[in-house]
């Protein structure tokens, strides 16, 4: 669907001016969307994954952990695939209202591609460098955006999700490879300050509850957690039941493809926009993390599509 057919549709939870603003800017942030009664059972799911996380020693297909990760000091920086892993994470993408909000950005067919629950733990929680989403996984039209719930409250100093408004709208999209054609999966230094010092980045604060939006062509990035606090972000990438992916997944999530809202689409909608293509990740696949943070031991890693 194209934005003008997808806004005509009558709203169920947003305004037609936030859903404006989400096709205009390639972001929106929806300030404690998400009730107490959600929250408590998305917390205490992840309080039952970090406890698992203390047997696992080395970074897999589950666990992605910092190098001093201890089960006394436990330093997680991602759960892959969580709805996977705990059923309340797959309840909330199915039935609560993050998924109408959803739909009112995407049309009322809602697709899910895949989920993760990123911490950023306190001290030192890394930064993720200035990227865009789409070119990891490319699909046959826009419509793929990712939703961010902030299950706790997340300030500046915790390393907040950052969006440079507008930048879903630059053509030809910036290279996420370097000068030697190597996949970095992030901008280089200089497309950054270019994006960075073109558009103003917003930095995307809220209390616990809050719902970041960001469309898959919009570059974002975030900062180091430099407080004592962590910054745990469940995160859901869902398109339009019109849009496919065209490019490997090599670790399909169980629920890739899985209709969430309305009907399967029979045909697909393509948008003629080229869209930068990944390496062939059919070998296997090495994490955001690991790749921005150039890990030694990247490569012993099994094949990690989630980003
Ligand atoms: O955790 C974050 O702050 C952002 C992560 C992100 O953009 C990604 O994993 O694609
Ligand atoms: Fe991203």
């Amino acid at each position: 669907m194209t934005p003008d057919q997808i806004l005509a549709i009558k709203p169920r939870v947003l305004t037609q001016s936030q859903r404006e603003s989400y096709f205009s800017d390639g972001y929106i942030l929806l300030a404690k969307f998400i009730d107490d009664a959600w929250l408590n059972k998305l917390r205490d799911a992840t309080s039952e994954m970090v406890e698992q996380s203390k047997k696992v020693s080395k970074s897999d297909t589950i666990f992605d952990i910092e190098k001093d990760h201890t089960s006394e000091n436990p330093r997680l920086r991602r759960v892959s695939n969580p709805t996977e892993h705990h059923p309340v994470f797959w309840e909330y993408v199915t039935k609560s209202p993050m998924l109408d909000a959803v739909a009112d950005l995407v049309g009322p067919n809602v697709k899910f591609h895949h989920s993760k629950l990123n911490f950023k733990w306190a001290k030192g929680g890394e930064e993720v460098k200035w990227h865009y989403d789409i070119s990891f996984w490319p699909h046959t039209n826009y419509s793929p955006l990712t939703i961010g719930t902030y299950l706790y409250d997340c300030a500046m100093d915790q390393g907040p999700l950052g969006v440079i408004p507008k930048s879903h709208l630059v053509e030809p999209m910036p290279s996420q490879y370097d000068a030697s054609g190597n996949w970095v999966g992030c901008l280089s230094d200089a497309d950054a300050k270019t994006a960075v010092e073109s558009f103003k980045p917003v930095f995307l604060t809220g209390p616990a509850g809050s719902l970041t939006l960001h469309n898959c062509r919009t570059i974002h990035g975030s900062p180091k957690n430099q407080s004592d606090l962590g910054r745990p972000l469940l995160l859901y990438t869902l398109t339009s039941a019109d849009a496919f992916p065209y490019t490997v997944n090599p670790l399909k999530p169980i629920h890739d493809q899985v209709i969430l809202n309305g009907s399967r689409a029979l045909y697909a909608h393509h948008d003629a926009t080229p869209c930068l293509i990944p390496p062939d990740w059919s070998g296997g696949y090495t994490s955001i993390f690991s790749l921005q943070q150039k890990e030694t031991d990247a490569a012993d890693m099994k094949p990690d599509y989630t980003m």
